[in-house]
């Protein structure tokens, strides 16, 4: 296991969810965190937080990932103690709606396609070269099973993921002959505010999504980044794809009740 003390690492979408879970993680383990999300009050809280359970550096982005001349202003000009980051996580990314395809809406496509396909790839133009210079350095992109395996209303959010899985695949091609590692890590159901999120802030409908189900936690997705990133340098693990023991498919999840 290789040690994370004093390793830079970026996280996106860092204010909810998986991101927040992964924050702490690595500040737990020594990390130094850049902290990346449209909503700068959250991140702050999370900041104080990790500042004064782990005493972590932090240094924090307001920053929308679609927006690509802001993605790449602001990763090039970093302050130079934050610029060397170590591990790009991929984290920020939505989905929008469960209609039909033909009855879709245009705005949920655009959101999803420029947020989970067009900012990972922004973020990853601007962060893998300096990695490539410095001869270190792993990216990890949160893809899904919706990536595997395509649902009912499911149509562009599906679509996103599995580009998602191919610029995984790729970019570990590209970067063959460095000593780059790249892993997709694809959950299926966890509890986060994803479905809050899609259903375009209908709590209720969001809930029924995990009711009578034991889903994955933020925890439990964290916990797999960071056993892929603390490997051995020669070891790359390419894919994870992880369910809850209650969901066998993208369509078959056991309820309790
Ligand atoms: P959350 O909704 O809890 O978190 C999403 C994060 O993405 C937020 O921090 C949000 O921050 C950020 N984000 C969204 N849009 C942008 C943007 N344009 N620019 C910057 N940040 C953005 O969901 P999850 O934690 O569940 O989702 C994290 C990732 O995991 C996503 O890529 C999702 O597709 C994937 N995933 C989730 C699963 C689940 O069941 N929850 C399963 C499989 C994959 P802010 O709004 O502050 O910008
Ligand atoms: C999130 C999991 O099955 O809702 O990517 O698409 S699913």
């Amino acid at each position: 296991m290789i040690s994370l003390q004093n390793q830079i690492v970026l996280i996106t979408g860092a204010s909810s969810g998986i991101g927040t879970a992964c924050a702490k993680v690595f500040a737990g383990a020594g990390a130094r965190l850049i902290l990346a999300a449209r909503r700068l009050e959250r991140l702050q809280e999370l900041a104080d937080t990790l500042n004064q359970e782990f005493g972590t550096a932090t240094h924090l982005l307001q920053l929308d990932v679609r927006d690509r001349p802001a993605v790449e202003s602001t990763i090039t000009n970093l302050p130079a103690d934050w610029s060397n980051i170590d591990i790009l996580i991929n984290n920020a990314g939505l989905s929008r709606g469960l209609d039909k395809l033909y009855e879709g809406d245009f705005q949920d496509w655009e959101e999803m396609i420029d947020t989970n396909i067009k900012g990972l790839l922004y973020l990853s133009r601007y962060v893998v070269p300096g990695m490539v210079k410095r001869g270190r350095g792993h990216i990890v992109n949160l893809g899904s099973i919706a990536g595997h395996q395509t649902y009912p209303g499911g149509n562009v959010y599906c679509a996103t993921k599995a580009a998602v899985k191919a610029i995984s695949e790729g970019l570990k091609q590209d970067l063959l002959g460095t000593p780059i590692r790249v892993t997709s890590v694809d959950p299926g159901m966890v509890e986060t505010e994803f479905s809050e999120v899609r259903f375009h802030g209908d709590g209720e409908r969001a809930k029924r999504v995990y009711q009578g189900v034991n889903p994955l936690t933020p925890d439990d997705i964290a916990d797999v980044i960071f056993f892929c990133t603390t490997r051995s340098p020669h070891v790359n693990i390419n894919e994870v794809i992880l369910m809850p023991v209650d969901q066998a498919s993208a369509t078959l999840v056991h309820r309790h009740n």
